[in-house]
């Protein structure tokens, strides 16, 4: 028996266009979903997509052999710059991408990670410095010090290079242009060609900064090349690894799409995880004393070293919970490989995007209960977690699926536990405005927006 998928409306040549707001179209698709159910779709123009939206559903389009990623929209349009970069490549089908893959994999892996802990603590200590000669009457622009943090943390990691990001109230020219080619992405797929053809001098400024962009990393490749280390960063194990399947190593041009690449994916995903994630640590008192006794306990006034990072499991599950309730990349699109049958009835044609949206997936009652909505890290704790996991599979998808999940999770993870971890061990902090409501803002990722805090140095830790 079919069935058909149900959702708003629409006009006939706009389709939804005007149901979903433009500054934050993630949140629209929520509320969307409330009234339309777990599987609806809607229409941009003649394009059609469909959401899916519960655990069930999830689990079903995480099925590799019959769904596989799609790039659309904004991500069509990153391919400006980076091309088959990781992230944004087509597939295996896209020779660049096994390649990068297979040379990248172990370098992106736990053992490789660990040796980055001394290049992650230089910069989560410069922020702790940062923070500790401010004092408690400055504002922190929450979000604004962790992208300073998360970016000079990939770029010295990836490739011996320092931003000095605190250093600087403006961004660094390649950070500048990273962002804008990102900004003017994502509005550009919101366009026709008829209405870009309007946008002249945006357009010749995203070409300026795709240039600046790529000439920038060529320009650390030769520096590289001129001045060979034996320094074990992503940038010498793209340069010199050798692909086992075959043979090859990466071009150029996909070193350098995937410099940009680790620089983009690897920086607004973690800041918007730190700042979340204080967020809700301030929001939950119960859960902030006890993420810190366990900071005091375990690490207490010791330098923090990576074996510290192994033995903080409220930590994790802080962390965990807070990528459930804000998933900081919050959708991935996914489209079926041939025609089929969404729940046993719901028909979609191969090609058709799939939006799997992970802020309503994680607040799925079956999976959650009915405390879904609340922050409470006690359920992310590994025995429940697991089962939970098993009982409900792909219930807690932050990093995506299968052979497109995310590469950089380990590096995510060890840094955001880390620089968790050296903050609450350094200060007390509280909200800088008590009566803040969250507010999110939407680019490529989820942050959120006007976070104030204050950060109290606490007595007798240096
Ligand atoms: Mn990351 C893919 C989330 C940190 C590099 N990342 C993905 C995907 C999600 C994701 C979701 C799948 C996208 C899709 O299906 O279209 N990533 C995150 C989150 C964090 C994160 C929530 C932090 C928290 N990511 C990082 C870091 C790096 C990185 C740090 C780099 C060091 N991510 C990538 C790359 C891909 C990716 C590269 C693409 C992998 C592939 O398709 O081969």
């Amino acid at each position: 028996e079919h069935a058909t998928i149900p959702g708003p409306p629409g006009l006939p040549l706009l389709g939804n266009l005007s149901d979903i707001d433009a500054e934050n179209p993630i949140q629209s698709l929520c509320t969307l979903t409330t009234k339309y159910g777990p599987l609806w779709r809607f229409r941009i123009g003649s394009a059609e997509r469909v959401v899916v939206a519960s655990q069930a559903l999830m689990d079903e389009v995480c099925d590799e052999e019959r769904f596989s990623k799609i790039v659309a929209a904004s991500l069509e349009q990153v391919r400006n710059g980076v091309h088959g970069g990781l992230f944004t490549a087509y597939g295996p089908q896209e020779k660049e991408w096994g390649i990068a893959h297979r040379v990248l994999l172990p370098q992106l892996g736990p053992l490789s990670i660990r040796s980055m802990f001394p290049e992650m603590q230089d910069i989560a200590s410069q922020l702790v410095m940062k923070w500790a000669r401010h004092g408690s009457d400055h504002t922190i622009q929450v979000v604004d010090d962790f992208t300073r943090l998360t970016l000079d943390t990939i770029a010295l990691c990836a490739m011996d290079y320092r931003f000095n990001s605190y250093y600087y109230q403006k961004m660094h020219p390649f950070v500048d242009a990273m962002a804008d080619f990102l900004k003017v992405s994502g509005d550009r797929a919101r366009r026709d060609a008829i209405t870009q053809m309007f946008y002249r001098a945006e357009s010749q400024k995203y070409w300026e900064d795709i240039e600046l962009l790529r000439k920038t990393s060529l320009e650390v490749i030769n520096t590289r090349r001129e001045n060979p280390t034996d320094k074990k960063d992503l940038l010498n194990g793209m340069l010199n690894g050798v692909d086992p399947k075959t043979g090859e190593k990466m071009t150029d041009d996909s070193v350098i799409d995937n410099m940009i690449t680790f620089l983009i994916a690897g920086h607004e995903t973690t800041s918007g995880l730190l700042s979340f994630t204080f967020y809700y640590l301030l929001k939950s008192p119960s859960a902030y004393e006890k993420a810190q006794a366990e900071v005091d306990e375990k690490i207490g006034k010791d330098s923090i070293t990576v074996d510290h990072l192994t033995k903080l499991p409220y930590l994790n599950a802080v962390l965990r919970e807070s990528l459930r309730l804000s998933p900081t990349a919050p959708s991935v699109g996914l489209t079926a490989k041939e025609d089929t049958v969404l729940d046993g009835k719901y028909p979609v044609k191969a090609g058709t995007p799939i939006v799997a949206l992970f802020p309503m997936i994680h607040r799925d009652p079956l999976a959650y209960g009915e405390d879904a909505e609340d922050f409470r890290p006690e359920r992310m704790l590994d025995e429940e977690f697991d089962r939970r996991n098993k009982e409900f599979p792909n219930c807690w998808k932050p990093f995506g699926n299968g052979m497109r999940a995310c590469i950089g999770r380990p590096f995510a993870w060890q840094e955001a536990l880390l620089v968790l971890a050296i903050l609450l061990q350094n200060f007390n902090f509280t909200m800088d405005d008590a009566s803040y409501q969250l507010k999110i803002k939407q680019t490529l990722t989820i942050k959120p927006k006007d976070f104030y805090m204050r950060a109290h140095l606490r007595n007798g830790v240096s």
